[in-house]
């Protein structure tokens, strides 16, 4: 009775096994799947420029990636979409509690699963992390650029920021015409956010409406000798001119290359060129042979002090230009390492603190373990 018992236990742990591998590969199935490239969730309008007190309105957009093979240039289907938007509450506040603060599109999207507030490592960032699904037949469901719902956030405070999305906790899905399954996921190919400017109070000059009786002043008034037209009473439409603002590419910094010795006559430690530490002078590198040289990794890789490793000296940059210099667009930031397109973009915001977290801790910061 007991050697049976044994054998059916060990059926049962077989086919557990089993079981457990089974789903494994089901679930590797479903990621090698992965291949509708190129869709992105981006932030609309891009740039937003309100006074304290206003309402700020923020649309969160799909963009579906083309279909593999497809002739007619036809981009997949979307269902489902989860991402976590972060914004700076220094400048802005979403009333979570409140269901109108977030309005979803319903010509897309059938349920908001969930809209809660997320765990933010930073002080300065709040976050939400917002599910949304369409329940419709496949025929129905949306593809291209698909917009999501409306964030309705309130202007508290002035200053200059980002909202930006996580690309690493964003997960978008939708019909597969090519497998029998329904859903898979779509591969993130990017994620832009909106870069905000808060006035305080009656700093900006309030917009020109122009009133609907109003008509357009005609070019003739401006010839030589001019059209006789006379002035409307309500007088012309004012004309609204759009200066372009320019786009200067942003070259920030960069670790220089080549470590050499130092030493404060106490330890011996390795820099590059314009990043030793006080008291500490050049040596030759032969006393610096009892000391491991790092190897560079520079500033994509969330080293802000050039020292060859990311870890805490790098996070005590990162927050003290995050805290001070906030927003400046600047090309002199040493934690500026990436921005919402992948590369540097002159601001030092919680998208650099995600990569520098994700170097330190995840990757573990360039030290071998
Ligand atoms: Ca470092
Ligand atoms: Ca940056």
């Amino acid at each position: 009775m007991k050697q049976f018992s044994s054998i059916l236990i060990l059926i049962v742990l077989l086919l557990a096994t089993g079981g457990g591998l089974y789903l494994a590969l089901q679930n590797q199935e479903t990621r090698k799947g992965a291949y509708f490239a190129g869709t992105s969730l981006l932030l609309q309008p891009d740039i937003i420029t309100k006074k304290v007190g206003d309402q700020v309105l923020v649309d969160l957009y799909v963009k579906t990636g083309l279909l593999p093979g497809s002739i007619t240039g036809e981009s997949a289907k979307v269902d489902f979409v989860k991402t976590r938007l972060c914004f700076p509450n220094m400048l802005l506040q979403f009333d979570i509690g409140n269901t109108a603060s977030f309005v979803l599109d319903s010509n897309s999207f059938d349920n908001l699963q969930d809209l809660q507030g997320a765990p933010s490592m930073i002080p300065e960032i709040n976050c939400l992390d917002i599910t949304v699904k369409s329940n419709r037949e496949v025929a129905l469901l949306k593809s291209g650029t698909v917009r999501v719902g409306m964030f309705k956030f309130l202007a508290v405070g002035d200053g200059n920021g980002r909202l930006f999305l996580d690309k690493n906790l964003t997960e978008v899905s939708g019909a597969n015409p090519d497998l029998k399954s329904t859903d898979m996921r779509l591969e993130i190919e990017g994620v832009t956010g909106s870069s905000i400017a808060i006035a305080s109070i009656g700093t900006i000059t309030p917009t020109i409406t122009p009133t609907p009786t109003c008509e357009p002043r005609p070019a003739c008034l401006d010839e030589q000798p001019p059209c006789m037209i006379a002035e409307p009473t309500g007088g012309w439409c004012p004309v609204l001119t759009v200066t372009p603002t320019p786009i200067t590419p942003i070259i920030c910094k960069e670790c220089p290359t080549g470590f050499m010795c130092y030493s404060n006559g106490r330890e011996y430690r390795w820099f590059v060129n314009g990043y030793v530490w006080q008291d500490f002078s050049s040596r030759s590198e032969s006393e610096c042979a009892g000391v491991p040289k790092p190897e560079w990794r520079g500033k994509s890789k969330g080293d802000a002090n050039c020292d060859g490793y990311t870890d805490g000296y790098d996070y005590s940059v990162w927050r003290r230009e995050f805290i001070d210099v906030r927003s400046i667009v600047s090309g002199t930031n040493e934690a500026d390492f990436t921005g919402p397109l992948g590369t540097c973009d002159g601001i030092v915001d919680g998208v650099d603190y995600s990569l520098w977290r994700r170097e330190a801790i995840d990757y573990g910061g360039g030290r071998t373990q």
